[in-house]
Formats: C-alpha cells, sequence, structure tokens
C-alpha cells in the first residue's frame, strides 16, 4: 500500500516549518518530512510538485497540495482543540498572529541583509512592539489564557529566534521568558526537543549576513 503520510517539505532549518513541525508533535500527527539540504535539490522539484504557488513550506497530502505557512498550520489547527473556538478567540488569534509576524519579520529581514533602515526599525521599532507582547502575556499562560491555540507554536518559534540572536534577548521581557520556559516543559514538545528528529539550528538561511 502507498505510504498515506502527508509531506511537508522544508529546508534543513527551523524557519518558517518550524511553527508547524510543533504543532504537528502536539496532535501526534505523523508526516514525511522532505528537507532539502541544498538550492539545487529544490530547484529541481519546485515546478515539478504541482504546487499553484510553489514555495517551501509545502504540503502534499493525496490532491491536497498547499503552501503558505500560515495556511498550512491553520489546515492542521483547524477541527482540533487548538483552534479558537469562539468569535473573541478567534479575533485574538488573528490579531496576536499579524503582530507576531512583524515581530518575527523583523528580526529575519535584519538579519538576512544586515542593512541600515531594517537594523534601524529593528532596534528603534521592534523592543516597542515586544513590550507590547510582553505585556500582553502577563498573568497569562498561553495567548488566549490558559488554552493553548494555533498561534502559539508562531510565539514559541519567534521566541527561540530572538534568543538565538541574543541569548539574553528576552531578560527585559519576564513573561515572555516564562512563556518560553514554560513551553518547553509541555511533555510533547519536551520529548521533541529531546529526540533525534528535532532541529536545533540554523533558524534561517545560514547564508545570511547575520546568521541564527
Ligand atoms: N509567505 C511564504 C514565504 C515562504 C518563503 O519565503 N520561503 C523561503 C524560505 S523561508 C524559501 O526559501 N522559498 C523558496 C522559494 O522561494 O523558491 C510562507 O509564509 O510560507
Amino acid at each position: 500500500m502507498a505510504n498515506s503520510k502527508p509531506t511537508l517539505g522544508y529546508w534543513q532549518l527551523r524557519g518558517l516549518a518550524q511553527p508547524i513541525r510543533f504543532l504537528l508533535t502536539y496532535l501526534g500527527v505523523e508526516v514525511n518530512e522532505k528537507r532539502y539540504s541544498g538550492f539545487d535539490q529544490w530547484q529541481a522539484d519546485k515546478l515539478n510538485l504541482g504546487l499553484a504557488f510553489p514555495n517551501v513550506p509545502y504540503l502534499i497530502d493525496g490532491d491536497l497540495k498547499l503552501t503558505e505557512s500560515r495556511a498550512i498550520l491553520r489546515h492542521f489547527a483547524r477541527d482540533t482543540a487548538v483552534y479558537p473556538k469562539t468569535a473573541d478567540a478567534i479575533r485574538t488569534c488573528d490579531m496576536l498572529e499579524n503582530v507576531l509576524w512583524d515581530i518575527w519579520f523583523g528580526l529575519i529581514r535584519y538579519c538576512n541583509s544586515g542593512l541600515e533602515p531594517l537594523k534601524e526599525y529593528f532596534e528603534n521599532e521592534i523592543p516597542k512592539k515586544i513590550g507590547y507582547l510582553n505585556a500582553f502575556m502577563e498573568n497569562k499562560k498561553f495567548i488566549l489564557g490558559n488554552e493553548i491555540s494555533y498561534v502559539d507554536f508562531i510565539l514559541y518559534e519567534i521566541l527561540y529566534h530572538y534568543t538565538t540572536y541574543k541569548a539574553e534577548y528576552l531578560d527585559k521581557y519576564p513573561a515572555l521568558s516564562q512563556y518560553k520556559k514554560s513551553f518547553e516543559e509541555i511533555p510533547a514538545i519536551a520529548k521533541y526537543i529531546a529526540s533525534d528528529d528535532y532541529i536545533k539550528g540554523p533558524c534561517i538561511n545560514p547564508m545570511a549576513k547575520i546568521p541564527i
């Protein structure tokens, strides 16, 4: 019988696939990962997979062919306990998802290019946004309070990226530091982090000006 596990394609690094990997682990969903280790390897596949918008990460599950990291994350989250149930919770998740993307890409773009306007944004604007995020997370276990949601898997990965950039980056943000530590203690996550399958790094393209 053909292998019926979905295929998740991405680079051999954490990047945009890592929240999906954490979510799959948490939900106990098994996939085959195709981890590309070189540009040529990906180029050979890129236009031959039947993807409408060829990119990584991608998900292929029978006839389902999906790209866009957040679409893939939501696909796996939908109809599970990590998908918000009320209109209020959906709105909060939507807002946080967008805020988090700005915070994540403030770091990624700066590290990829090392260029001045991005550095200025990273040094002046990002700390304000992280300050708001820290205040938002005070006295909360997860983004929605006590219940974990799919957006938490994005938040954790961003905090991991920032502490890889600078180990003490979160020292000024106690709610976020505590959040990162607590997330790592979730049994399924702790088990995954200790496994051979887990990628410790790199977080982004190793050719970046500021590799993390
Ligand atoms: N908006 C897309 C961005 C995907 C993206 O930028 N992928 C990068 C790695 S993070 C890549 O190397 N894409 C391969 C390509 O463009 O051929 C998403 O969120 O999935």
